[in-house]
């Protein structure tokens, strides 16, 4: 059958906001919920002898916000901005979002030196490149792995003092702290620790690599839950365990005990609130939006391809440059009538690689608009800084195509957020088959973004789409998107979690700690 006799599914009963608060309300009422992550998902920021509350380009904060604006809680962070101090009280706790508090956000106080070593350090340039496998180098330093595991037992601290002794769900976030679920279960053996690894796992063999292999993964197997986005990830995870540290592994159950303990490990694919996204798209403000950028971009073209990334080398930027470079050459009736935007946040600029790369795509995209622009025509449009969530939205309600060409990713939500926004049907997806979403998305023009002229010609294909082609591709798309949502995401979690607590024997007493100012030795 062709792709367009393909019939586009119905969504049936997909998880929303009020049936996760419901299994909340039903199910968690007597333990405590608190999120750790090393981004937090408000920053104080001061500009212009002002502050201001922005919410930062990051996957992870743009995918639990939503969570915890139903569930409340607390949500565990590193107060990174320049005024959060100023806004927080003694306690490091703040109630955010600021115009309808529904949680607490516990900033954690780290130095400099801890900041650089930990964060930039082991966590970005160590465990992110090995775990894209993106050909880029990690780099392993003993004093950074000093730092992760002493960050790591800073936020073990805040987060027994938040727990202070009561049952509570912690559900960590990523890979900054593989070495805290262990930390915990050592102290409090009444915490459900769920981990959720936001990138990917590599394979055995590229695993190898890293100098402190058990450590860390006794560290993780410190969890009851593991989440990865892919069954993938979740197999490379387990082949990883069985060549490194002495565990029995059900590869049935998906489950690895290790010291008498066990964890499950489950593939959860992460997504984005698709109704907010959708809502926000018809928002009578996006007018306005979309007059901002037909004033930023001038002569908007007749067919305008859109990418939003951080600028990271694992996202495939210079690479798209080059495919749209190979489609004007290749293509010159196009020339003067498709234009791209290239939104690109800046992003670890602490880090030479990633300033490089900035400088880089800066560079080439003056070569490309040199090398085809004529009279009012600019091929390449670069915005570099950070833009709202509503101007985002008006971007991809501009765009004839949106191209998310990451070389890895876990998941990439950018997909998702254009598909969400695209209530008209409207639009091409052209997407990278090694982004996570890819699995979900096969309705998009899938990728290998190593390949420039698989790009260059997914670019053809999607400018010279017949609309009717187009549409069931997008309706397919958004069904897709609908139905695997974030509630989805996070009452899946939930569930399997609650499942582990009805199911563990009753726990031991717990010891009375003394919480405040108190280091609790590990
Ligand atoms: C990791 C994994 C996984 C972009 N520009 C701006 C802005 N953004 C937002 C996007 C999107 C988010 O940032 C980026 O999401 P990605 O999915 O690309 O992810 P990463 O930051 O690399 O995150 C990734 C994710 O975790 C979740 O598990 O999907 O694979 O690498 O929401 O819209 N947001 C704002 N201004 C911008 O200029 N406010």
């Amino acid at each position: 059958m062709a792709s367009s006799e393909i019939p586009v599914p119905t969504v049936v009963n997909p998880w929303t906001k009020q049936s996760l608060l419901e299994l909340i309300t039903t199910r968690m009422q007597d333990v405590k919920f608190i999120v750790v992550s090393n981004r937090e998902p408000y920053i104080h920021k001061r500009a212009g002898g002002q502050i201001r509350c922005v919410q930062p380009a990051s996957g992870l904060a743009s995918a639990l916000d939503p969570v915890m604006r139903a569930c409340g809680g607390t949500w565990v962070a590193h107060g990174s901005g320049d005024a959060d101090r100023e806004v927080t009280g003694r306690s490091g706790r703040i109630k955010v979002p600021l115009e309808s508090p529904s949680y607490t956000l516990r900033r954690v106080w780290l130095t400099k030196e801890q900041e650089q070593e930990y964060y930039y350090g082991l966590a970005n340039e160590g465990l992110w490149p090995l775990c894209h496998v993106a050909f880029h180098r990690p780099h392993f330093i003993q004093k950074t792995w000093d730092a992760y595991r002493q960050v790591n037992q800073l936020f073990a601290d805040v987060v027994l003092e938040e727990a202070a002794g009561d049952p509570a769900f912690v559900f960590i976030q990523d890979y900054h702290f593989g070495l805290l679920p262990r930390m915990l279960k050592n102290h409090a053996p009444n915490l459900y620790v769920a981990q959720f690894w936001h990138i990917p796992w590599p394979n055995r063999e590229t695993f190898r690599a890293f100098p402190w292999k058990e450590e860390l993964l006794d560290g993780m197997l410190g969890n009851d839950l593991l989440g990865f986005h892919l069954r993938y990830h979740c197999a490379n995870f387990l082949d990883t365990v069985d060549r490194n540290v002495e565990a029995r592994i059900e590869h049935e159950h998906s489950e690895v005990t290790h010291g008498g303990k066990t964890t499950m490990v489950r593939p959860f694919p992460i997504s984005i609130d698709f109704e907010w996204h959708e809502s926000m798209a018809r928002s009578p403000e996006m007018d306005n939006m979309m007059e901002f950028w037909r004033k930023e971009i001038g002569a908007v073209p007749e067919c305008l391809g859109i990418g939003i990334d951080r600028v990271d080398y694992t996202k495939g930027i210079p690479e798209r440059l080059q495919a749209l470079d190979m489609f004007f050459e290749n293509h010159p009736e196009y020339r003067g009538r498709v234009g791209f935007a290239q939104v690109g946040v800046p992003s670890r600029t602490q880090i030479s690689d990633y300033r490089q790369l900035n400088d880089d795509i800066e560079s080439q995209t003056a070569r490309l608009n040199e090398k085809w622009g004529r009279g009012d025509w600019v091929p390449i449009h670069l915005f570099r800084g950070e833009y709202s969530r509503t101007q985002l939205t008006a971007l991809h309600r501009l765009a004839d195509f949106c191209m998310v060409s990451p070389l890895h990713d876990g998941m990439n939500l950018v997909a998702k957020e254009f598909v969400a926004s695209r209530f008209d049907d409207h639009g091409v997806l052209i997407l990278s088959s090694f982004a996570g979403s890819a699995r979900e998305l096969t309705d998009a023009l899938l990728v290998n973004p190593f390949s420039i002229d698989e790009m260059a010609d997914a670019v053809f294909r999607a400018v010279s789409m017949p609309t009717a082609e187009a549409t069931r591709r997008m309706q397919r798309l958004r069904a897709a998107t609908a139905e695997n949502n974030i509630y989805r995401w996070a009452g899946k979690i939930l569930l399997a979690l609650l499942k582990i607590e009805s199911s563990a024997p009753e726990p031991e007493p717990v010891p009375n700690w003394e919480w405040e100012g108190v280091s609790v030795p590990f």
